[in-house]
């Protein structure tokens, strides 16, 4: 299908790529050498075509973190530590000294961790390739290492190379296979990021010892011993110099020329650009990247976490971002035993039962030709059709698709097991297409309408209007506004340690500033107007439509995102309208605006 947009304007897209540019060199600032995430220049077509096909078509991988940490399962010293497992020796956390926990691989012995059930498990659930930390952190080898005797042959007494299991049962099943592997920080060896600065003999020691003695050897044999792989996943490049990261980088492409390596390698030498942990992005993304997110909320097992993803929560991460044009990297943290905890496979069993059903929506899939997510679900595109995925499923029989410009050949709702059900729909004015569905929802999880196309036919979206429905709520996101006189960035925070949230938000304001969207109203009426938004005190908002309609109301304000009543808005005609938010009375620096939602009222 060829997709192509209306009134596409260059300058709208550098605009955004500009915001987007900001955050990331804002998140640098701040976050020191954690997050230096990047982005990759080699050329995407010459990649699709070659060795990133295999990437590229999969779009859903298994990410495992497994190490010395999971052994401790988020306690030391009898003390439950909340947040990322895998950082528990940090300062901030435990703050465990090197040496004790060195001591604790003494008492790693994962008898119950079989490559085959956990291949079989990612194969299970849909995905098509694994790639597991080799060396976190923390610089413990879960792998035969003959650079360093902190590894699980040497040190444990587990005493087998799990990593050669796990690499042969890919293989076995026609998996790809990968290893992360920290380049940058190393916490236990004497000249690694945020390790210790003398070695054992009280000699002070820097990177390079660390890089030449342990990192790039270390790289070497993950290289070396364990076939073909496919991916080479570093981390945190951190103020890593440009130097090693060259070097490394291209020891990596002479070892292993097909393998994959994300843009956290540094310096923009990764084939595909990796985004923030645990981040679907909001608008599409050109370009070969993918989100690396976790089924719980730690990356490695902590003893407490439960709060896995369930199906349908994946599955729609999932399509979010193959509809935004990426691939998805979903986690599972194996525990002391070496087993992935029951009711995180539980779900991706699930969940692949559903991919089972529906493989065309997901793999060798296109993105959506909106740029944004809809009220009720997703979108992905393949050939000459396009594939609703709808997992908002509406409860009075009509389902409506905005800005859909050229004609429908054909609506079906997918039923794999029996026969797929034709339904009918009009193209109505304002580019609204309404399909009659049945009251109940096909499918439990996600249910698929796919719309089929002329042959070779140039299918045209207005996405730049977003929708307002009559019978669903519509978010309308600052990212997707107009920002006038106030500043609009992406920000992130952690509520839990190590759990990342992200939003595209305005502050800043000042008396003139406002934010606009263009929308286009299914349906005249009266719909509710809530604002989403966090700052301190109370604070007065004003909406307006161009209409000459507008709501003002004060409501509270906290350091959290909270939506609030503003008030009804009227909509006196359907079709194209403006509405614009600005910030009346208030802490002006503080007030910081994430979206507007209106719902819709007896229509
Ligand atoms: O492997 C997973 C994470 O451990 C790793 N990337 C994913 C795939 C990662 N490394 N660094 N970061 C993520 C950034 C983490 C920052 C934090 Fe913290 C760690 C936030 C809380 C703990 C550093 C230390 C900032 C605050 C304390």
């Amino acid at each position: 299908m060829n997709l192509k947009k209306t009134k596409k304007h260059l300058l709208l897209l550098l605009s955004v790529i500009y915001i987007s540019n900001l955050s990331f060199s804002q998140d640098k600032k701040e976050k020191g050498m954690e997050e230096m995430w990047g982005e990759t220049n080699v050329s995407v077509d010459a990649l699709k075509n070659g060795k990133a096909k295999f990437f590229d078509e999969s779009n859903f991988g298994m990410f495992i973190h497994w190490g010395l940490f999971s052994n401790l399962a988020g306690v030391w010293d009898e003390k439950t530590y909340y947040g990322i497992g895998e950082w528990i020796m940090n300062p901030r956390m435990a703050g465990i000294p090197v040496e004790e926990y060195k001591k604790t691989a003494k008492n790693f012995n994962p008898t119950g961790f079989d490559a085959k059930k956990i291949a079989q498990l990612a194969k299970d659930a849909g995905m098509k390739y694994i790639i597991i930390t080799s060396k976190h952190h923390e610089g413990f080898a879960m792998f035969d290492s003959k650079v360093s005797d902190f590894d699980i042959v040497d040190a444990t007494p587990f005493g087998r190379d799990p990593m050669h299991e796990l690499s042969d049962a890919c293989h076995e099943l026609g998996l790809g296979f990968g290893f992360y592997y920290s380049h940058n920080q190393d916490w236990t060896t004497p000249g690694g990021g945020r390790g210790p600065k003398l070695d054992e003999n009280g000699k002070e020691v820097d990177f390079k010892d660390y890089f030449y003695n342990k990192c790039k050897p270390q790289v070497k044999e993950i290289c070396t011993n364990y076939g073909a792989i496919d991916f080479v996943w570093f981390d945190t490049p951190g103020d890593m110099k440009k130097e090693y990261v060259v070097e490394l980088a291209a020891m990596v492409r002479e070892l292993q020329p097909k393998a994959m390596m994300c843009s956290r390698v540094g310096y923009d030498l990764g084939d595909y650009a990796s985004v923030g942990d645990m981040e679907v992005p909001t608008k599409r993304i050109q370009g070969l990247w993918e989100t690396c997110d976790t089924n719980n909320d730690s990356w490695s097992y902590a003893w407490y976490d439960n709060n896995f993803k369930s199906p349908k929560v994946i599955l729609s991460r999932l399509v979010e971002t193959v509809a935004r044009g990426g691939s998805y990297l979903f986690n599972v943290g194996p525990n002391n035993m070496g087993t992935v905890p029951e009711i995180g496979a539980e779900f991706l069993r699930e969940s692949g039962k559903w991919l089972q059903k529906y493989p065309q929506v997901i793999y060798a899939a296109d993105p959506s030709p909106w740029d944004y997510k809809l009220p009720w679900g997703d979108i992905t595109t393949k050939n000459n059709s396009m594939f609703l995925a709808v997992s908002e499923w509406p409860i009075d029989g009509k389902l409506y698709l905005p800005g859909l410009k050229t004609e429908i050949e054909s609506a079906e709702i997918l039923n794999p097991k029996e026969k797929n059900k034709h339904i009918k729909f009009k193209q109505e004015k304002d580019n609204w297409i309404v399909f009659d569905v049945p009251y109940k929802a096909p499918e439990k999880l996600i249910s698929i309408i796919e719309l089929k196309f002329k042959n070779g036919k140039t299918v045209v979206v207005n996405d730049e209007e977003l929708g307002v429905y009559p019978n669903t709520a519509a978010e309308l996101i600052t990212e997707f506004g107009k920002v006038i006189n106030a500043e609009q960035k992406n920000i992130r925070w952690m509520e839990k340690f190590g759990e990342w949230k992200h939003v595209n938000q305005v502050s800043n304001w000042e008396e003139n500033s406002s934010v606009k969207w263009d929308v286009n109203v299914q349906k005249a009426g009266y719909y509710y107007a809530n604002l989403c938004y966090a700052g301190t005190g109370r604070l007065v908002w004003k909406v307006s439509t161009d209409d000459d309609v507008f709501i003002q109301n004060q409501q509270a304000a906290t350091e959290k995102y909270v939506s609030y009543n503003m008030g009804i808005l009227e909509f006196k005609k359907p079709g194209k309208h403006t509405i614009s938010v600005s910030l009346v009375e208030g802490d002006k620096t503080t007030s910081s605006l994430k979206s507007l939602i209106l719902t819709p009222i007896n229509n």
